[in-house]
């Protein structure tokens, strides 16, 4: 049902649009070791959304932390302040963003983070400083979220009453001030276990209420469908499936997963170690996606398609990452390491009523991706290097300095290094300085040079023209 467009749409920044949410539970979790705390789940969701210090406050709260939030906040800042340049953009952001702004909506960022970490994060990222036209920051309102105070500010410099806004949010503290500055909203939830507490009411409830309040709980941005509010549809699908920018990779070891992909649904699905997959992606990256697999030391790269999150039909309680590699295998591959290059959305997670109905569904993935991985669009992934195993990846890059490689590939390399090293310090012409006096502790020296001085008084032949030798003397 396509009502008339919202006026302009709100955005969050943290775990909606990118993702530091990874990143600060590392570093809050490191600060708080120092403490002899570890950061529980229901502090990780206390936090979520609200401004720095506030997040400090309400978290050694929590924890029963007895050190001012401003202290723990001087401890964190330096750890993140390096990194913010580089945090990922989430899946289907950039392409929303992109989306409004060719539609010539109008947009805002409304964030708990301060200005100048605000700049900090999209310093690296030209593109989303150009998709929207205001933005307002936590310590340019009075009240931190949950107070509607960033949201209210955000409408006022577009120029829109905030009643007329969409906005996305991904924190029970940024949803409850959006509602409460009067705001319909579509929830992105950052952690799985805060999901369950977003009920949706109807668009219709909303404007009736005219209070605002949630109108959609989404798995991610790229489930998003722009129709529902009067916007024109995307138009990027390449054979059903949505082209991701930036694509994104998951390196791990195949483990053992729960024994069924093979024997219940006759779909082997290699699972990838929990803590690789913490690591690669942001909790919130959940779906069905399809991309390039490569599996141990061989190079060959083979389509794939992939379940990536809960399982809903299982109800598992751990996320997993589960690549159904398109192509027969001789034996298990159970040990080995698995690089995923992945390039394409297919679907949301869903629930099924019958098992053959999701082996059905799972089956039509495969033919999906399967021909969306043949277009051009998709195919000229499988070349990515990170596909390659660490040798292959360290030889491509062919000792060209400056070439950014993957730490296997360095330590590959390094191998590499040590090997030819050996091989040509055993030829002569290298081997002869392993004499030198230099490489002698101090007496041996002092005494080869007693005895060199005593030949060379004997008339022993000295002063061969010898190549220069520089000496570099270290520690470590
Ligand atoms: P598990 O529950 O242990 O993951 P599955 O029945 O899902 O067991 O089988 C997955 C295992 O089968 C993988 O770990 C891998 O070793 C092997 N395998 C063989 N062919 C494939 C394939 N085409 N795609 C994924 N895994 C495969
Ligand atoms: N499980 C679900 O509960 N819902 C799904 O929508 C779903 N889709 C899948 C799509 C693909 C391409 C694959 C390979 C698996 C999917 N699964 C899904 C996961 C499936 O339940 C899982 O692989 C088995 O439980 C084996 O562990
Ligand atoms: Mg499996």
């Amino acid at each position: 049902m396509a009502a008339s467009p919202p006026a302009a749409f709100i955005f969050d920044l943290d775990g909606l649009i990118i993702d530091t949410e990874s990143l600060c539970i590392e570093v809050a979790q490191q600060v708080l070791a120092q403490h002899g705390k570890v950061l529980t789940k229901e502090a990780q969701r206390t936090a979520l959304g609200k401004r720095p210090l506030d997040c400090w406050r309400d978290v050694a709260a929590l924890l029963g932390l007895d050190v001012p939030a401003q202290q723990l906040f001087d401890q964190t800042e330096p750890l993140l302040e390096q990194r913010w340049a580089d945090v990922r953009p989430l899946p289907g952001a950039r392409r929303l963003l992109q989306h409004l702004s060719d539609c010539g909506a109008k947009v805002a960022i409304a964030t708990s983070t301060s200005r100048s970490t605000f700049g900090k994060k999209l310093s690296k990222k030209p593109w989303l400083q150009e998709l929207f036209q205001a933005s307002v920051c936590g310590d340019e309102v009075t009240n931190g979220k949950p107070a509607p105070d960033v949201f209210a500010e955000a409408a006022r410099q577009l120029g829109v009453a905030a009643s007329s806004c969409l906005c996305f949010e991904d924190a029970p503290s940024g949803v409850e001030g959006a509602v409460a500055a009067g705001m319909r909203v579509v929830v992105v939830p950052s952690l799985v276990e805060a999901a369950d507490e977003f009920k949706a009411i109807s668009q219709e409830q909303a404007a009736a209420s005219g209070k605002g309040g949630v109108v959609q709980v989404l798995p991610s941005l790229l489930a998003f469908d722009p129709t529902i509010y009067g916007l024109p549809p995307f138009g990027d699908l390449v054979e059903g499936v949505i082209p991701l920018d930036p694509v994104f990779t998951i390196g791990g070891t195949v483990v053992k997963g729960f024994g069924r992909g093979s024997k219940e649904l006759g779909i082997p699905t290699a699972n990838v170690d929990a803590d690789s997959l913490r690591h690669s992606i942001a909790e919130a990256v959940t779906g069905i996606y399809c991309g390039w697999a490569s599996i141990g030391g061989s190079s060959e790269v083979y389509k794939m398609v992939m379940s990536i999150g809960w399982n809903p039909f299982y109800n598992n309680t751990e996320k997993t990452a589960e690549p159904w590699i398109l192509h027969d295998f001789d034996e298990p591959f159970y040990g080995k390491e698995i690089r995923l290059l992945v390039c394409g959305y297919v679907r949301p997670e869903a629930n099924f009523t019958s098992l053959e109905a999701l082996v059905a569904r799972i089956h039509k993935d495969g033919e999906v991706s399967k021909a969306a991985l043949s277009h051009p669009q998709l195919q000229r992934y499988s070349v990515e290097a990170f596909l390659q195993p660490a040798a292959a990846a360290a030889a491509a890059a062919g000792g060209v300095e400056g070439v950014a490689e993957p730490e296997e590939a360095l330590v590959a390399r390094i191998h590499k290094d040590g090997g030819v090293s050996e091989a040509a310090l055993s030829h002569p012409q290298l081997q002869r300085y392993a004499a030198e006096a230099f490489l002698q502790p101090a007496a041996a020296a002092a005494a080869a040079a007693a005895a060199a001085a005593a030949a060379t008084a004997a008339g022993g032949v000295n002063g061969a023209a010898e190549p220069e030798v520089v000496a570099v003397a270290a520690s470590g």
